[in-house]
């Protein structure tokens, strides 16, 4: 063939594949109810792939006609909007983790990943993570959802219509309809994925401090909790235990050897988790540095230089996770790291923060260079997603290092989606009651935005608790879906143990009632990783045609058979029908001066385990189970059990077992246990029945039998 005319039959080929993408990009249906936008300049180049999502969507068809909720794309002031019309009345929720209540009506929020200490800056309507997804509710308890896909620095108001304005090129837009907040979730969850099942030791009490060190220091502290018997699984390594702020390094005076640091915890029930950050010294001689630099994995600069900005150890470079090659030596360096028995890994300081940049962070106009999966582009567009693919890097890495554990990386910075790679805590809050009011709704509105698996420093990070503080955040905080107790540099020592005999007493208390339900957090944390459902949830998904339950956020559920109302609760808005307050492990909360009240609803039943001191010791052989019958005299719940680690549940190790309670006889109530799912064997497997009743807790002798009779009067 001529040359020529080969370069016309490219060139050809080259047109019919631009338009036959464009087709593809065009408004219509993905699902029966997903809808998806796209403005008419929408470029593939400068959009795709998308961060958020799974994968790409495939088009069903077109929009029919009665579509009411409708995406209107514009360009004003140098800025992509999507403007979205909403019915009226509609409660708006979700947003991510900034600051403010938990309805977001009226409200403009920032998408643009900020290391913000105390929530000071902007009043925390930007803060260390970006999910540009709206949940709302309708007058009538139907909802809705509406995605911008779109990584660029973008503003979003909440008023009559939602309004995305974005700094980078026209974006699409997903819209969402369901006839509850929780289908509307489920319906998330199949575009932009769940977590992976977590270990269980993840979702034990945990210990941390900025920092906690040396190494001798690391073991009085885990000594002190089983001395105490206050129950504890995790102790956390915060930068202190690096060779000068070196990552990747162990410092030889304080962390001399951390393989026996290690093994000391492991042997007393303990995992450990240590940070890495993404700033690299720039350092010749050190290992990080010039493999990187032999690699040329650094940002750079507009000028094509390697970025430079100060962090913790002095002048850092930054590695640029937009390119395979990167993401491939970032995930190599935890091979060696883990083999000391490291635990998990916390990620910090990757919004990135830089102490000497530009509004705390690089320059906007740094380059990524990305690769063949990837466009070049500027920072603009992958700040907000730098953190998301540092912890995807890390966590590969971490698989590699550990094929037969699961991962378990906690993240500061992310992106809507990055709840597949890491759970989250909600950075530099600070020791104050108002911080502990909104850590409820930022907790809560990060699991409605996709991410269940989260929570807030227990004690405030920035400032001095007050023992009475303390004790009131202990006390929820055992509740939260992921529970550690952190503090900064400066302020006095936030153990259980430091605020006296009585805060002791009640922080032993409130992690007891974790560890007690630990059969049923484990079982909802297996079903947000089934299907997206947040662990911890608003009250109003109790019942969302109820308005009156809208606005609550003192009070949140766990799951959707327990309610937790905080003793400092005001006149909490809680939903109508039958819930009992119930005792975990013998305590009064009714006069008890900081624990919160459990509520059962009519209706479940409740799996309990042991007390333990650590999950290392936790076991699903002996389960009790609290039964609330409904007015009908009928319950029914569900466990999920599995060997807590390792991925034999994902060959049918695991165990699914539903049980459903009914008054068959009168004055007698009889739970049957099903194995509805799995083939996990128990050495010997024993219930136990608690029953509800007007006349307080009647219970059953623990029993091998499937089914099993209580005598109710
Ligand atoms: O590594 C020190 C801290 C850490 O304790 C905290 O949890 C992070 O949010 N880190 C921030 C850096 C210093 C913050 C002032």
């Amino acid at each position: 063939m001529q040359k020529n005319s080969l370069i016309k039959l490219l060139v050809s080929g080259l047109i019919l594949i631009t338009a036959s993408s464009s087709a593809q990009y065009r408004t219509g249906l993905i699902d029966d109810d997903i809808a998806v936008f796209y403005p008419e300049d929408f470029d593939p180049e400068e959009n795709l792939p998308s961060f958020a999502l799974v994968e790409e969507p495939e088009m069903q068809g077109e929009l029919p006609s009665d579509w009411d909720m409708t995406v209107a794309f514009s360009e004003a002031f140098g800025k992509s909007m999507a403007e979205v019309k909403i019915p009226v009345n509609t409660d708006l929720y979700a947003t991510g983790e900034q600051t403010g209540n938990l309805v977001r009506n009226g409200t403009t929020r920032r998408m643009w990943n900020t290391d913000n200490f105390t929530y000071a800056r902007d009043n925390g309507i930007r803060l260390y993570q970006s999910h540009p997804w709206v949940l709302g509710i309708n007058e009538d308890g139907s909802a809705f959802g509406v995605l911008a896909d779109n990584t660029w620095q973008m503003e979003l108001s909440l008023g009559k219509e939602i309004l995305f304005s974005s700094a980078g090129p026209a974006y699409r837009v997903f819209v969402i309809k369901g006839r509850s907040p929780q289908d509307v979730m489920h319906k998330l969850a199949g575009l932009i994925g769940t977590i992976e099942m977590p270990p269980l030791w993840s979702l034990g009490y945990q210990q941390c401090r900025w920092s906690y060190f040396p190494d001798t220091r690391v073991k009085e502290i885990a000594d002190t909790f089983r001395l105490k018997q206050i129950p504890c699984d995790v102790i956390w390594m915060d930068i202190h235990y690096m060779d000068a702020y070196k990552i990747f390094t162990f410092s030889p005076e304080r962390f001399p050897n951390p393989q026996e640091t290690n093994s000391y915890l492991h042997n007393k029930g303990f995992k450990s988790v240590w940070m890495i950050d993404p700033g690299v010294a720039k350092q010749e001689g050190y290992s990080v540095y010039d493999s990187g630099t032999e690699k040329d994995v650094w940002v750079k600069t507009k000028d094509n230089k390697d970025y430079v900005g100060d962090v913790w150890p002095g002048p850092c470079v930054f590695p640029d996770f937009t390119q395979g090659k990167v993401q491939q030596w970032w995930s190599a360096l935890y091979k060696d790291y883990m083999a000391t028995g490291i635990d998990g890994v916390w990620n910090d300081m990757n919004e990135p923060a830089v102490f000497n940049g530009p509004d705390w962070t690089m320059p906007v106009d740094n380059v990524h260079k990305g690769d063949e999966n990837l466009p070049e582009d500027v920072h603009l567009r992958y700040h907000n997603v730098y953190g998301m693919m540092m912890v995807k890097a890390s966590r590969e890495g971490i698989e590699a290092a550990n094929p037969e554990k699961r991962p378990f990386i906690l993240t500061r910075s992310n992106f809507i989606g990055g709840q597949r790679y890491a759970a989250t805590w909600t950075g530099d809050n600070a020791a104050r009651w108002d911080h502990l009011k909104m850590s409820i709704p930022m907790s809560i509105n990060l699991g409605l935005s996709g991410q269940p698996f989260n929570g807030p420093d227990i004690g405030g990070f920035a400032e001095n608790a007050t023992p009475e503080l303390w004790g009131h955040w202990i006390a929820v905080g055992a509740f939260y879906p992921f529970s550690r107790a952190h503090t900064e540099v400066s302020t006095r020592s936030q153990e259980p143990w430091a605020f006296g005999p009585e805060v002791e007493d009640a922080a032993r208390t409130a992690i007891e009632r974790r560890y007690r339900l630990l059969p049923y957090l484990y079982t909802l944390f297996h079903q947000a990783s089934e299907n997206g459902m947040p662990v911890m949830r608003p009250v109003f998904f109790a019942d969302p045609a109820d308005k009156n339950l809208r606005n609550e956020q003192q009070a949140f559920m766990l799951g959707s058979d327990l309610l937790i109302v905080p003793k400092w609760a005001d006149h909490p808005k809680l939903p109508g029908g039958i819930w009992k307050t119930i005792s975990l492990v013998g305590e009064d909360s009714e006069t008890d001066i900081y624990q919160p009240d459990v509520k059962l609803r009519g209706g479940a039943i409740l799996p309990l385990g042991q007390v333990v001191q650590s999950t290392a010791y936790f076991s699903n052989d002996s389960v009790t189970l609290y039964v609330c019958p409904d007015d009908n005299m009928t319950a029914t719940g569900r466990l999920y059990s599995d060997t807590g680690d390792g991925y034999g549940y994902r060959k049918g190790e695991f165990a699914c077992d539903v049980f459903e309670a009914s008054a068959s006889v009168p004055g007698m109530l009889t739970v049957n246990i099903t194995r509805q799912k799995g083939d996990m064997k128990f050495k010997k497997r024993l219930f136990r029945v608690g029953v509800i009743t007007d006349h307080g807790m009647v219970y059953s002798d623990w029993s091998r039998k499937n089914s099993i009779d209580v005598k109710i009067n």
